[in-house]
C-alpha cells in the first residue's frame, strides 16, 4: 500500500497529543498509523530564526515533520491572510475583509517554502492529502518542483459562490492552483457547485457530470481533476457510548443538580463570528420576552472558548457577547435562576458528551459553516429513550444530512425563538422519530467512512499527472 502524506496547518508532535485532540486529528492519525506515513505542517510555533529544515519525530508507523513560522509569516500568512481574509471570504463576510497585498504575498511565499521543504521528504508513490484553506497553493508549488504524485485537497470550510470569491484580488490564481490537485473534496454539493460555476463562467473550463450532483470532472487551466462532496462525520458509536457512560459522571450529576429540574439549552462553539452566537443570544432573549411560561424554567448554557484572540474582529465579538449576557441576565434573572450561563473555556470531549446528553435542546446557529461537528456530536450523545431536539441553521453543511432537526434561518432571531419554543414542548414520540432519522445517517456517515471514501477516490485517480511549467501554467 502506498505511503500516505498528510499536510495540515497545525501538526501536534507525538508528545503534545493532548486528551483534547479532536475527532479529525484522531481520524487522520489513524489513517497514517494504518497505512504508514508522514504528517507535515506548521508546528504552531513562531521563531525569529526558524530552523531551515523541518523538526522531526517518529511514533509507531508515523513520521512527523514540522516547520516554525517567522513572526512576519505568522502575521502575513496566518493572521492577515488565512484568518483575516480567506476565513471571512469563505464565510460570506466580505465587510470584515481588509485586503493587503503584502498578506497575499506572504501566503504564497509560505506555501512555496513549505513545498520546498516537503519535496525532499517525498517518495515517488506517496499519496499526498492536503487539508484546508491555509494550503490551497501547495499542490501547484509541489508540481512546479516536479512532484507528479497523486495529490488531494480537502476544504473544511465553505467554498464561496463565484460572485463572492471574485471579491478577492488573486481569485483566479487561487482557483488555478486548486486545479493542480487530482481530487478536490468539499463538505457539500453546494460547495462543489460553487467551484464548478466558477470553472464554467470565470475560467472557461469544462465540467463533465451534472453540476448539481456531488461528483464531477473538471478540465481547466490545462488540467483534469475530480471534484466531489465528502461530508465529514464523527465517530458516532464512540460518542454515543461516551455520552451514555458520562450520564452517570460526577460532572454531569453536578450540572443536573445545579439546574434543579430546569430544561437545558446548550450551545458549544469556538468563539467565532461565523457561528452566529449573538443571534442565538438574541433569540433566547426574545423567547423569554415573548413566552413568559419559559421564564424560570429554562437555562441556556453557551460554551465558547476564546479563539484567535489576536484578531480585532474576535475581540469585538467577545465584548458584544459579554454585553448580551449581562443584558439578558440583568433583565430576567431571579435570585434563584440565572437564564444564561456563558463560559469562555474549552471542555474535554467526555465532559461535552455528558453535557450534550443532559441538554433538551442543542442550539447550533452558524451564519455559515462548512459542516459543524457539534450538531452531529449533540445528536449522537442523546438518550435513545428520551432524546433532545437539535435546532440547526440551514447554512451549516450538516443541515443537508440532519433532516430531523428543526431547521432555522440564523439571521431571523424570531424564527430561532419559535423553534426553541417548539423544541422545548415537543412530545416524546416526535423527538424519537426525528432523532432516529438523524442517527440513521450518522451511523453510516462516520468519520471513518469519510476518510475511507476520500482516500479511495484519491487512490482511484489514475490518470497520468501533468507537470506545470516554471510559470505555473
Ligand atoms: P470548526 O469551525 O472548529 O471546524 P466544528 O465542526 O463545529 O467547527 O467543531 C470542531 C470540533 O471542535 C468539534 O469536535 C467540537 O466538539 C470541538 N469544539 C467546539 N467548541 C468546543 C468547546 N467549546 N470546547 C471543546 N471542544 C469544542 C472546521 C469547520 C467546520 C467543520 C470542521 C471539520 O469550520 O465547519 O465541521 O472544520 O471539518
Amino acid at each position: 500500500m502506498a505511503r500516505l502524506v498528510i499536510v495540515s496547518n497545525r501538526v501536534a508532535m507525538p508528545r503534545e497529543r493532548a486528551s483534547r485532540a479532536g475527532g479529525l486529528a484522531v481520524a487522520l492519525k489513524e489513517s497514517l498509523q494504518q497505512q504508514g506515513g508522514l504528517w507535515f505542517g506548521w508546528s504552531g510555533e513562531v521563531a525569529d530564526t526558524p530552523d531551515p529544515a523541518p523538526r522531526r519525530a517518529r511514533q509507531g508507523r508515523i513520521d512527523y515533520a514540522v516547520l516554525d513560522l517567522t513572526p512576519e509569516e505568522h502575521k502575513g500568512f496566518y493572521l492577515d491572510f488565512a484568518n483575516g481574509i480567506l476565513w471571512p471570504l469563505c464565510h460570506y463576510r466580505l465587510g470584515l475583509i481588509e485586503f493587503r497585498r503584502s498578506a497575499w504575498e506572504s501566503y504564497l511565499a509560505v506555501n512555496a517554502r513549505f513545498a520546498e521543504q516537503l519535496v525532499p521528504q517525498l517518495r515517488p508513490d506517496d499519496i499526498i492529502w492536503i487539508h484546508d484553506y491555509h494550503f490551497i497553493p501547495l499542490a501547484a508549488e509541489l508540481r512546479r518542483r516536479g512532484v507528479q504524485n497523486r495529490i488531494g485537497f480537502f476544504m473544511h470550510i465553505p467554498f464561496p459562490a463565484p460572485e463572492v470569491l471574485a471579491a478577492l484580488p488573486g481569485h483566479d490564481r487561487l482557483v488555478r492552483d486548486l486545479c493542480a490537485y487530482d481530487l478536490v473534496g468539499f463538505q457539500t454539493r453546494g460547495d462543489v457547485r460553487a467551484l464548478t460555476e466558477y470553472i464554467l463562467h470565470e475560467a472557461e473550463g469544462t465540467v463533465i457530470g451534472n453540476t448539481s450532483t456531488e461528483d464531477v470532472r473538471v478540465s481547466a487551466f490545462g488540467r483534469d481533476l475530480r471534484v466531489g462532496a465528502f461530508p465529514i462525520g464523527i465517530d458516532t458509536a464512540d460518542f454515543a457510548q461516551l455520552a451514555a457512560h458520562e450520564a452517570g459522571s460526577d460532572e454531569t450529576q453536578r450540572l443536573s443538580e445545579s439546574l434543579v429540574g430546569r430544561s437545558l439549552v446548550i450551545g458549544v462553539d469556538r468563539l467565532d463570528y461565523s457561528k452566529g452566537i449573538p443571534q442565538r443570544f438574541e433569540a433566547f432573549h426574545q423567547l423569554l420576552g415573548s413566552r413568559p411560561e419559559h421564564r424560570g424554567k429554562v437555562t441556556f448554557m453557551q460554551i465558547a472558548p476564546i479563539s484567535r484572540g489576536e484578531v480585532a474582529q474576535y475581540r469585538k465579538l467577545r465584548s458584544e457577547l459579554d454585553g448580551l449576557t449581562g443584558r439578558i441576565n440583568g433583565k430576567f434573572a431571579e435570585f434563584d435562576w440565572m437564564p444564561v450561563r456563558y463560559l469562555n473555556k474549552a471542555f474535554a470531549r467526555n465532559s461535552l458528551a455528558g453535557f450534550y446528553r443532559h441538554a433538551k435542546v442543542g442550539l447550533v446557529t452558524p451564519l455559515r459553516d462548512g459542516m459543524n461537528l457539534v450538531a452531529k456530536e449533540y445528536v449522537a450523545s442523546q438518550n435513545p429513550a428520551d432524546p433532545g431536539v437539535l435546532v440547526l441553521s440551514r447554512f451549516a453543511g450538516a443541515a443537508r444530512e440532519m433532516k430531523g432537526a428543526l431547521i432555522v434561518n440564523p439571521y431571523d432571531t424570531e424564527h430561532i425563538a419559535d423553534a426553541l419554543h417548539r423544541a422545548l414542548i415537543m412530545p416524546l414520540e416526535e423527538r424519537r422519530q426525528r432523532w432516529e432519522a438523524m442517527m440513521a445517517v450518522l451511523r453510516v456517515n462516520t468519520i471513518a467512512h469519510w476518510r475511507e471514501t476520500y482516500l479511495a477516490a484519491l487512490q482511484a485517480e489514475g490518470h497520468p499527472p501533468q507537470v506545470l511549467d516554471a510559470a505555473g501554467r
